[in-house]
């Protein structure tokens, strides 16, 4: 900020260009840009002298204040699969999500828009959190704020596209083809929603959350919301809905949220606002970017494949599915027949605590209960091990279902047709072959 003052101020005498001075342009540079009109805009926008300014197309932005997508930062993923680079989408092989608390290296990564460039900088300076509308007191919160003036908690919270799974529904809907991995389980560091809503005072008349973030648009428009999405005042104040600054004991990576991000468990990932700026209460449902219209949204009532269901049938999805993975062994493996070989994964539920965990050998003939061991905490993914002894030589499958707490299992087909491919929840397969 303080160097853009210092660039219009000077700008009639242009400073040397330097890599430095490009270096220094930042967002604020891009949306002063953008929201500036007429033939001197490029030249004041940038501080210099642009000796070819009038062959410039008008509206196109300049290559210096090309905003990073954040695809540098896939270097340190491990062996994810990139479905979109811009925006940047990617997600984790089963057998890479073996680890109980995932790590940022194998974390997935759904970005609506661009990642900030405050969260690529690693620039927390300044940052404020505000809480308003039907509250009794406003609130613009620091990030020492929240460290200070609230109890601090950490917890292992599930995060999960909702439209994980969605490669398997037929028809196919359209966005991201997420097979099993939009899903991970790291272990995250703030302060409960909860307690800084208390603080606020919220209203009789507060019926709903609206989060907003500083991520950019993927067209560069400055004042388009990227993604605003809520949740119920009750789901709000539960004790795991976390605002969160660290994820494994480490600032949260800019990929997924730094300095600050809602966590909000058993709900779609996209109630869980990265770059967290502002939490709206609101006397109605909340209306932002992708609430409504087909976005994060199912029919009321179930719909054969490809139906097309009007808008008004189409309710808000709130809690995920019961569901699992098999993140050992990987898929394809060789095994040897008649030896037991350890087969073990995660479960995790919407509503809580998983109650069971069944495993088939036989293509869903046969199910053996496999060992489950307890959530460290509520919305937390849950460790599950069997063995399996295939009795001769030849291919197998092993189907694994998870059963929650209100006796509602995985189905083995996809569960419930809907127009944007939310909430597969089918049994997770994996091959083996023994020889
Ligand atoms: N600001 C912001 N928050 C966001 C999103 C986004 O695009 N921008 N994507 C949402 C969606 S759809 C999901 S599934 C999760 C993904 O979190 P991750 O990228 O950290 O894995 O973030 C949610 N929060
Ligand atoms: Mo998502």
């Amino acid at each position: 900020m303080e160097l853009l003052i210092d660039r219009q101020e000077d700008h009639d005498q242009p400073e040397e260009i330097t890599s430095t001075t490009l270096e220094r342009l930042t967002v604020s540079d891009r949306r002063s840009f953008l929201k500036s009109t007429g033939l001197t805009a490029l030249g004041a926008a940038l501080g210099m002298a642009v000796p070819f300014e009038k062959h410039f197309p008008k509206g196109l932005v300049p290559a210096a204040f090309a905003q990073d997508t954040g695809a540098d930062l896939m270097s340190e993923k491990d062996g994810l699969t990139v479905h979109n680079d811009r925006p940047l989408n990617a997600e984790t092989p089963a057998h890479l999500l073996d680890d109980d608390i995932t790590p940022y290296s194998r974390l997935f990564v759904r970005a609506n828009g661009l990642v900030p460039q405050t969260a690529l900088d690693k620039d927390a300076s300044g940052w404020m959190l505000t809480i308003d509308g039907e509250v009794e007191n406003e609130l613009s919160l620091t990030i020492d704020d929240l460290k200070n003036d609230f109890e601090q908690v950490t917890l292992a919270l599930v995060l999960e596209c909702g439209g994980n799974g969605r490669a398997f529904f037929q028809p196919g809907a359209s966005g991201n083809q997420w097979t099993v991995g939009a899903v991970g389980c790291p272990q995250w560091t703030g302060v409960r929603l909860r307690d800084v809503l208390e603080k606020a005072g919220v209203k009789s008349s507060a019926v709903y959350t609206g989060h907003y973030g500083n991520d950019v648009d993927i067209s560069g428009d400055p004042d388009k919301v990227v993604i605003s999405r809520g949740v119920s005042i009750e789901k709000a104040m539960e004790p795991e809905a976390l605002i969160a600054w660290a994820m494994n004991g480490e600032d949260i990576p800019a990929l997924h949220g730094f300095p600050v991000r809602l966590v909000i468990p058993g709900y779609p990932g996209s109630v869980s606002q990265k770059y967290l700026t502002r939490i709206w209460i609101r006397d109605k449902e909340h209306d932002g970017p992708k609430m409504g219209g087909y976005s994060y949204r199912m029919p009321k009532y179930p719909v054969a494949p490809g139906t097309e269901v009007p808008e008004e049938d189409m309710e808000i999805l709130t809690e995920m599915p019961v569901k699992s993975i098999i993140t050992a062994p990987t898929t394809g493996a060789q095994v040897a027949s008649g030896e037991a070989v350890e087969v073990r994964g995660h479960a995790w539920a919407g509503n809580g605590d998983v109650k069971a965990m069944h495993i088939s050998l036989d293509f869903g003939q046969t199910w053996q209960e496999a060992t489950l061991e307890p959530a460290p905490n509520k919305y937390a993914w849950q460790r599950w091990r069997a063995e399996v002894t295939p009795p001769e030589q030849g291919y197998y499958e092993v189907w694994a279902r998870a059963t929650d707490m209100n006796d509602v299992s995985q189905p083995a087909v996809t569960p419930g047709w809907n127009p944007r491919g939310y909430g597969n929840n089918m049994i997770h397969r994996i091959a083996l072959f023994a020889s």
